[in-house]
């Protein structure tokens, strides 16, 4: 299969292995996380190769980042920025049920992407461009940077793909909704949260109503992520509706992620709508039964026990 390019920040993600305020945690996991990697590792584990773009300090948390990413047969184009820290996100299992996430980021080496670390060669090469838009709320380079790749894959002919993916934390509803209708008309593929949807064409009570108006806004084809209700698409005009597969989830963090990976993964395999959503969905439930955002990632052999019923495969 031919190669996906995706950039993006990566952070050293802590995380509280017990529940409670954080306050009260004494030791926190040091691992890493960001959308576009938790997706590059996604692809790769399914299969596809994958180039992630991203910059980090020259720091030890630098080091950890890229040596995970590439850990995992990601090919690797790491900047390390000279002048700025890595960013760091710190995961508080408040509850059994409820999980926050706070950012140590602006201003950091992540969000100092800019144009310039761009080699167009490689984005113009690529079968596939995935963004999100959870880069262009980190800094104005950061988005010129991710409206350039845009710019150069479509030059050349590259399918792209976008997650809106909406961080409150990062920016503002309105702030968000002007970006994602100026990157929605340059996408072949865009996936959302039915609220993040609703940030960009306005609320409805139907999510395939959502999915319509994000192919209105001028995207290629749009799919609409429900969580533990599955998912819609809307592909040349042919609405699609998939369940979600029934589990008990530790952490929702990273499944949206890797839903993204597995569709991405079957439509570059030529696979139809169908079976792209039972594989996103597939995936996207196993980084739900396993902490971290991208740890629970599976292989494509692994997907098909997911179903079974035996708990014990020997
Ligand atoms: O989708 C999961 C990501 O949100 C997480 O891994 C960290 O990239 C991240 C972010 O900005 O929240």
């Amino acid at each position: 299969p031919r190669r996906v390019v995706t950039l993006g920040e990566t952070m050293a993600l802590m995380s509280s292995e017990t529940e409670g305020p954080l306050q009260h945690t004494r030791s926190l996991a040091l691992g890493i996380g960001g959308s576009e990697s938790n997706v590059a590792i996604a692809l790769t584990r399914l299969g596809t190769p994958v180039t992630w773009i991203g910059r980090v300090g020259e720091d030890s948390l630098g080091d950890l980042v890229l040596r995970e990413i590439r850990a995992e047969g990601v090919n690797v184009i790491g900047i390390r920025d000279p002048d700025a820290p890595t960013g760091m996100m710190v995961k508080e299992r408040r509850t059994s049920s409820e999980i926050r996430v706070w950012y140590y980021r602006r201003g950091n080496a992540g969000s100092r992407l800019s144009p310039a670390d761009l080699d167009p060669a490689i984005i113009a090469g690529a079968a596939l461009l995935h963004v999100t838009g959870i880069t262009p709320a980190l800094s104005p380079s950061a988005a010129e940077a991710t409206f350039e790749a845009i710019r150069i894959a479509k030059e050349a002919g590259v399918a792209v793909s976008f997650d809106l993916n909406f961080r409150a934390k990062l920016w503002s509803r309105a702030e968000a909704q002007q970006v994602y209708l100026r990157i929605l008309p340059e996408v072949d593929l865009v996936f959302a949260g039915d609220d993040e949807a609703s940030i960009a064409v306005g609320k409805a009570d139907a999510p395939t109503t959502l999915a319509h108006r994000l192919v209105d806004a001028g995207a290629g084809q749009a799919i609409v992520k429900l969580g533990e209700l599955g998912a819609v698409a809307v592909v040349e005009g042919v609405e699609y509706q998939r369940d979600a597969i029934r589990i008990r989830p530790t952490d929702t963090v990273g499944a949206g992620d890797g839903f993204v990976a597995g569709y991405l993964a079957d439509y570059l395999l030529g696979a139809d709508v169908p079976t792209r959503l039972t594989t996103a969905v597939s995936v996207g439930a196993y980084a739900c039964m396993v902490p971290g955002d991208w740890e629970g990632m599976p292989r494509r052999s692994e997907i098909a026990g997911l179903t079974a019923s035996e708990p014990v495969s020997r």
